[in-house]
């Protein structure tokens, strides 16, 4: 029942977003990075228990899960030429391993460009992250570059689904920040908020920028980013439910922001 609630979702919305740059400004934006993983249907998981857990076996799940599938090389190679870049290695296709670099650094692939290739593994209970390939986008999550939207949990105002894991990458125009404001929020309460949770990512990804978790039916602050990307993070597990959450968020020229301390991601 799930699946199929899942499934329809997935059909019900299309991403549009086939912009074909390089990495650099365009229209005033920077391109930096994850934001184009959608142009080329290609995104990066990690388990829900962390960085580096999944089996060949279960990365192929995590994709699946999603209505899609293990990228290929060729799809992957396809994503990063349009600007997508992650330091984190994981599973695809054919359980080949491997990561997408655009930027040469020495924290991260060796100081290489390209995909970075562990080659086809032997061992498939080795454990990485992982690599899918999906044109369409869920009902939860997406990338959003308007100046101003309102972004709710799946559902909302009645309950959420259980088994849900939502992105939402917010994108606006470089020089600007973005403020969040939350109207409406109650997702299940434990004390490390484990079972189902919402994280905010001062970041272009989950991977760094990690800026907050929150559960229970308090209303969060509002929360200023230092740059022009932020990404949110819905997660939820597989029994008791609750309202969800309702939230705007606004873009905000860094000039008309009163303290010095904001930057844009570059
Ligand atoms: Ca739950």
């Amino acid at each position: 029942m799930l699946y199929v609630h899942a499934v329809a979702a997935l059909l019900a919305v299309s991403c549009v977003l086939k912009e074909a740059v390089s990495w650099g400004y365009k229209n005033g934006v920077l391109h930096n990075s994850i934001w184009l993983e959608q142009a080329a249907g290609v995104y990066h998981r990690e388990s829900r228990k962390g960085r580096y857990q999944l089996t060949y076996k279960e990365a192929k799940a995590v994709c699946k899960f999603e209505g899609g599938s293990l990228a290929s090389y060729e799809q992957l190679e396809a994503a990063r030429q349009i600007g997508f870049h992650v330091c984190a290695a994981g599973w695809f296709d054919k359980g080949r391993v491997g990561y997408p670099i655009v930027k040469p650094g020495n924290n991260c692939g060796y100081g290489k460009v390209g995909i970075i290739d562990y080659g086809y593994r032997l061992n498939k209970n080795e454990k990485w992250d992982v690599y899918c390939y999906n044109p369409n986008s869920k009902e939860c999550g997406g990338v959003h570059t308007d100046q101003e939207k309102i972004l709710q949990s799946p559902g909302f105002p009645d309950e959420y689904p259980d088994e849900q894991i939502c992105y939402w990458h917010i994108r606006v125009r470089y020089g600007q920040n973005i403020r969040l404001q939350f109207l409406d929020f109650d997702v299940e309460d434990d004390v490390d908020c484990i079972s189902d949770y919402l994280e905010i990512y001062d970041s272009y990804d989950d991977i760094s920028g990690f800026a907050g978790r929150y559960c229970g039916d308090e209303l969060p602050e509002d929360f200023l980013s230092t740059g022009n990307v932020m990404t949110l993070k819905f997660l939820t597990d597989s029994s008791v439910s609750a309202g969800g959450f309702k939230l705007q968020y606004t873009a905000i020229d860094s000039s008309l922001l009163s303290n010095n301390n904001t930057s844009t991601y570059t």
